[in-house]
């Protein structure tokens, strides 16, 4: 099986489809793609220009759920429960509305330094790709905030009202367990820390952003660190997140 993952190196969607095909040990190939350069080479793989896709062997998967949903069913041992309707609602929960409301928030705070954003965003990629990023992004910033809903304080805001609210979550839901549903780890688990991870920032893993963090983007990560939450994502990531 030949598999391709077209990605974005920091984005909590992108991050569950690399994370279930290491999971399910499948081996692949990663292709790096900058957020708004990608757009005609995803559209041409899928027909549309979100990520993250996964192609095998040729055919488009795009989508997280859906890839989670696909690779479960190529590959069921170790399994996700992708079917099972309680993982469904919290991946659901998560993928469309914690998820694009806290992204808001990490969005703008990112957007405050624009050094910062390129090496975020375009990690990985040549330095004169580097350079034109940096150079175009004060006339694609508003077109990044529009895009992501980022329409005023009120919706800053509310991203962090969605982190609290989805870190109390799953505080509260792991309690019994460790997990969110069930006795083992799951899609929703995995959903669910990718998510966080855009704020938790697990260290040595693939969502750790580059060091220095900018400033007032830092100081926000470290903000919630000392949530039982922040300590649910770390563990999990450090027991299922390996690869
Ligand atoms: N519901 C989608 C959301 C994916 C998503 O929002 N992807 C963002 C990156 S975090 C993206 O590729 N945005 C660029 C675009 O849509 O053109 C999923 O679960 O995969």
């Amino acid at each position: 099986m030949d598999i391709t993952l077209w990605q974005f190196r920091y984005s909590p969607y992108n991050e569950k489809a690399r994370w279930a095909l290491d999971f399910k040990r499948l081996p692949h190939r990663r292709v790096d793609l900058m957020p708004g350069p990608h757009a005609g080479r995803v559209r041409k793989l899928s027909g549309q220009t979100s990520t993250p896709v996964v192609t095998i062997d040729g055919r488009p998967v795009a989508g997280s759920a859906a890839i989670l949903a696909e690779l479960d069913r190529l590959a069921p041992e170790p399994p996700l429960a992708t079917a099972d309707a309680e993982v469904r609602d919290i991946e659901r929960r998560f993928d469309d509305d914690w998820g694009p409301r806290i992204r808001r928030k990490v969005l703008a705070l990112l957007l405050e330094d624009y050094g910062y954003f390129t090496r975020v965003f375009a990690e990985g990629q040549s330095l004169a790709q580097r350079m034109i990023y940096r150079a175009v992004l004060p006339l694609a910033a508003g077109m990044v905030r529009r895009g992501n809903g980022i329409v005023g304080p009120e919706s800053i805001a509310d991203g962090q009202a969605a982190l609290e609210e989805a870190l109390d979550f799953v505080a509260e839901r792991s309690r019994a367990t460790g997990y969110l549903v069930g006795e083992g780890f799951t899609a929703a688990d995995l959903t669910a820390a990718s998510m966080l991870a855009m704020a938790v920032d697990p260290p040595d893993s693939t969502m750790a952003r580059p060091q220095p963090m900018a400033k007032s983007f830092g100081a926000w990560v470290a903000s919630s660190q000392a949530h039982p939450g922040a300590a649910w994502v770390r563990a999990i990531y450090a027991r299922h997140r390996a690869g």
